[in-house]
């Protein structure tokens, strides 16, 4: 590796590991304190939030937001809540009537510790919360802003984007899916919020170059598959102590994933195709894309 990129690496590492404090900052900021009541509810909601996580998709509406020229603090509730909304369902996917997983993040899952009915709680609080802290963000500028927000978050976490993506997966335990059934299932699970994440990025910033924000759609649609995809391979290739969450769950739970249709060669093939699509949107852009295309490559080279 040529001493310049070397260098370019090390400048991302630096700016993710920024990107990731600032996040728990305005979370731990944003969120309701352990000693206010209902104390407990509030507590689970701390535990299933804060001090750990990749923060992807804060990073990801960071780099968005600088592509477009949003400032830092421009960008903050709008990223802070795709990571409420995330939290959200990760608490949720973990509960015995889900996934039934004990390990997320490297700890015990929210109902493990807090028991099911807080676990519950803990994912409908952090739902609203999301959508409370867009609709009282001051730095967002005008209302129009706040409503294109608000709807790309509630179209990206309801029935046609995560919740009905897990519906369909769900209903999909035991039984084969085709490559297109496997692929549509995942738009909309991981997909969905992924994207909301890049658009609530760029709509951050005060004025809306749409040029731009088509090549973030376009970007984001493709990595939030990679990301799925990925996903799967770590779940059949990593283990238990790397990943911070129980390992081969997808084959434990009889799941359909990119690498029991495709096989693990034929998978790691398509997450480099799509990383390649998504470089491909930014083709029209200079150095200002940077952090996109470094979020990308990490996203499809992580290991965790
Ligand atoms: C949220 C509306 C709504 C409903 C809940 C439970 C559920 C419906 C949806 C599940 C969605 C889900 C858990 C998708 C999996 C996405 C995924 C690959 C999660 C892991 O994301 P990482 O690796 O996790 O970014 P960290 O811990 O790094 O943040």
């Amino acid at each position: 590796m040529s001493a310049q990129i070397n260098e370019q690496k090390a400048d991302f590492n630096a700016w993710a590991v920024d990107m990731q404090a600032r996040m728990e900052k305005v979370l731990d900021a944003h969120m309701p304190l352990a000693s206010v009541s209902p104390m407990r509810l509030h507590e689970a909601m701390r535990y299933s939030t804060l001090g750990g996580g990749k923060r992807v998709r804060a990073l990801l509406a960071y780099a968005a937001g600088d592509f477009c020229g949003a400032t830092l603090e421009q960008v903050d509730v709008p990223a802070a809540s795709v990571e409420l909304i995330h939290a959200f369902s990760l608490v949720h996917d973990d509960l015995p009537c889900m996934d039934d997983d004990d390990l997320r993040r490297g700890k015990p899952t929210t109902h493990r510790q807090y028991g099911d009915a807080m676990a519950l709680l803990v994912g409908d609080a952090l739902q609203s919360l999301a959508f409370q802290l867009i609709s009282q963000d001051k730095l967002l500028n005008n209302a129009t802003q706040k409503l294109q927000m608000l709807h790309i978050l509630a179209l990206a976490s309801g029935s046609r984007g995560m919740a009905g993506g897990q519906a369909i997966d769900i209903e999909s335990i035991g039984i084969p899916l085709t490559r297109a059934e496997l692929e549509h299932m995942h738009i909309q699970k991981t997909g969905a919020l992924i994207r909301a994440a890049a658009l609530l990025g760029a709509y951050s910033a005060d004025n809306h170059d749409e040029e731009k924000i088509k090549a973030i759609d376009h970007f984001a649609k493709s990595i939030g598959l990679a990301f799925q995809v990925v996903d799967d391979i770590l779940d059949a290739d990593a283990d238990t102590h790397t990943l911070g969450k129980t390992a081969g769950k997808d084959k434990l739970n009889n799941k359909s994933t990119y690498v029991t249709i495709l096989g693990l060669s034929a998978a790691k093939q398509l997450a480099s195709e799509l990383h390649a699509n998504a470089m491909a949107a930014l083709s029209f852009y200079g150095r200002e894309a940077d952090l996109l295309r470094h979020l990308a490559n990490f996203i499809t080279q992580r290991s965790f």
